[in-house]
């Protein structure tokens, strides 16, 4: 594949722009893979590159029942953040930040990673307690993080108003390198590195079952037809229950939709990501001057992929104490998506009871940040069968009454 430059557009600029290939196949499925990974999304995706990448394993299909990127990953915020309290957690958040430093390179391709910078602001007395010991923890973790003072938090975003009349500001986590990236572009980076390395990207494809023989998985039923393979990743967020139904076992969450929304576009008003967890809202501007919303997950357990009226209402309700400009915007739209929640907040990426199936899921309202380093560590778990990054984070956790509480990091959205 020819690679993206400077020198390409500006030729390509002298030719109407004929010259640009397909950014990635569109193949049939073949009889059998050494590895499928049903779901391309931004982790199924992710998984594929880093166990061609790292491990030289091409003979690989990622089977998606929608189009590359339509779930999770084209419909979220794109926060990016490893200020998590647990030392696990930290060690694979912070390991997919830094991923993101460099994934226009590695990928070559612009994901417009921007490190403008989180703040997390605490609004009660029982945050500023919580976000202090998690940037102690960060700082013993390695990860660098700062405890904020209101003033601060002003001088970083003017628009901000602190003296709110239920929640005044009383200070904010601070994590300089957190920031955003384009959702689509990682989804769109990957798929083109892993067609490149000749892996299979098959859109409109549905698995149906799960077919095992003595225990072990031989293969899947498709809306394509039936294909072989002696290992298999599910990684389907809100769709995890019914795969694991189709491998015979079952997992501890509940899937829910998570709306955002976005308003007209501005002036650039301002260049930090900011999340209000104790009223339920967040915010950043996009490129394009849309300001980005977001509040928490929907209060029941369901599978729409859609926005409702009550959400923008209590959202932007919530948000417009603090930041009161919001309430002379109009909003443009909204959408949501289908998370997949765990008991204790932090994902499950696990072998499972059936031979040679791995499952990667369980990332809730915060797997975004989590696609590069959850990729790197779910690809060297099938490969390998073990991975320091994933030691932790087994489904036998649940059983084991060992949880990873990440209730705080994940803040706004439970
Ligand atoms: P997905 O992107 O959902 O991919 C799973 C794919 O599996 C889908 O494309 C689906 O079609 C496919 N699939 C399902 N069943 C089948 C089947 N039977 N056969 C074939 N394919 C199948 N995280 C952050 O870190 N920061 C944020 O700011 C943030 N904001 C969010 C805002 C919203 C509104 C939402 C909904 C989520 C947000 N998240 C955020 C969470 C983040 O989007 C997800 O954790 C992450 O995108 C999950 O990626 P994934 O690849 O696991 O899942
Ligand atoms: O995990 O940082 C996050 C997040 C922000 C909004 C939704 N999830």
């Amino acid at each position: 594949m020819k690679r993206y430059s400077a020198f390409a557009i500006a030729r390509e600029a002298t030719r109407y722009h004929s010259g640009w290939e397909r950014a990635w196949r569109a193949p049939e499925p073949k009889a059998k893979y050494d590895a499928i990974i049903i779901g391309a999304g931004g982790h199924g995706l992710a998984t594929a590159y880093y166990l061609g990448k790292n491990f030289g394993i091409t003979n690989v299909a990622i089977i998606e029942k929608g189009w590359l990127g339509g779930g999770n990953t084209g419909r979220n915020t794109t926060i990016i953040r490893s200020n998590y309290l647990q030392d696990p957690s930290a060690a694979l958040y912070e390991k997919s930040r830094s991923l993101y430093e460099t994934m226009s390179q590695d990928l070559n391709y612009n994901v417009m990673f921007s490190p403008r910078g989180v703040i997390m602001l605490a609004q009660t007395h029982h945050e500023v307690r919580g976000y202090q010991r998690t940037a102690h923890a960060n700082a013993l973790q390695g990860v660098p993080t700062e405890w904020i003072s209101p003033q601060r938090v002003k001088e970083l975003c003017p628009i901000i108003n602190l003296e709110g009349p239920r929640y005044p500001v009383l200070g904010g986590l601070w994590q300089a390198r957190g920031g955003t990236a384009r959702h689509d572009a990682v989804a769109w980076g990957y798929a083109r590195a892993c067609s490149d390395m000749g892996m299979d990207v098959i859109q409109q494809c549905e698995v149906t079952n799960i077919r095992r023989e003595g225990g072990k998985v031989v293969g899947v039923d498709t809306t394509k037809g039936a294909i072989d393979c002696d290992k298999l990743g599910i990684v389907v967020a809100g769709h995890s229950g019914d795969l694991a139904n189709m491998s015979g076992f079952r997992l501890p969450l509940e899937s829910v939709a998570l709306q955002a929304l976005v308003s007209e576009p501005i002036k650039p008003a301002m260049d930090v990501v900011i999340m209000a967890n104790t009223v339920h809202g967040y915010l950043s501007q996009s490129d394009k001057g849309e300001m980005v919303i977001g509040g928490g997950t929907d209060g029941y357990n369901n599978y729409t992929q859609r926005g409702s009226f009550h959400h923008v209402e209590e959202t932007v309700r919530a948000l417009n104490e603090t930041f009161p400009m919001l309430s002379r915007l109009k909003m443009l739209r909204q959408w949501g998506g289908i998370v997949d929640v765990t008991g204790d907040r932090s994902p499950i990426l696990s072998k499972t009871p059936v031979d040679g199936v791995f499952i990667n899921c369980g990332w809730g309202t915060g797997g975004f940040k989590a696609i590069p380093g959850s990729g790197w560590a779910m690809a060297e778990l099938m490969a390998k069968g073990h991975s320091p990054l994933t030691d932790e984070f087994g489904m036998e956790r649940f059983i084991e009454g060992r949880f990873i509480d990440e209730s705080v990091a994940a803040g706004v959205a439970h």
